[in-house]
């Protein structure tokens, strides 16, 4: 297939209401002429993607076994552009009776789709999504403005479990 995971995975229950005329949807191998990489550039660098490595990271993620990335697009029907990303990662555990932990990564919405709660319905989704995985948490990371936003959709900051990273 071409989507990255199995497109019946968001079935309603998942997706629930969306606005007319926007689907979510897996990404797509040809998403990379529909602005994805445009949508991600607006969170962070991107860099040079050019079509082979494109299409190399998205058949090793779409390859994993169990299904591990859930990259969930909004698409906006009339142009077929994508407006709107965000992904659930699972992270496979030995701990928690081999569970696994949920990551949510990535979340951006276009600038010209902005203040349309986009951004609610990609996260409403991704809970959903955690939740029906099986995940026991879920996380993420974004700056301190965005902790009320978040907050909404049911996390908290973990006190006394802090966030450490080393760049390179
Ligand atoms: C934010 C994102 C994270 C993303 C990072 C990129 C959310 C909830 N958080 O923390 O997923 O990978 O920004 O920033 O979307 P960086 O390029 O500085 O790592």
């Amino acid at each position: 297939s071409s989507f990255l995971f199995d497109s019946s995975i968001l079935a309603d229950e998942i997706v629930g209401h969306v606005p007319n005329g926007l689907r979510v949807r897996p990404l797509h191998i040809d998403d990379y002429d529909k602005g994805f990489l445009h949508v991600l550039s607006q969170l962070t660098s991107v860099g040079e993607i050019d079509r082979s490595s494109w299409e190399w990271r998205f058949r090793s993620m779409q390859r994993t076994i169990p299904s591990t990335y859930f990259v969930c697009v909004v698409e906006e029907l009339d142009s077929t552009r994508v407006v709107g990303a965000a992904t659930l990662v699972l992270e496979w555990k030995f701990i928690h009776s081999a569970g696994s932990r949920g990551r949510v990564e990535d979340v951006v919405v276009d600038e010209s789709m902005r203040g349309k709660k986009l951004g609610v319905l990609l996260n409403d989704v991704l809970v959903r999504l955690a939740k029906q995985m099986g995940v026991y948490k879920v996380s993420l990371e974004c700056n301190d403005k965005l902790i009320p936003f978040y907050e909404q959709f049911g996390y908290k900051k973990d006190a006394g479990n802090n966030f450490l990273v080393q760049r390179f």
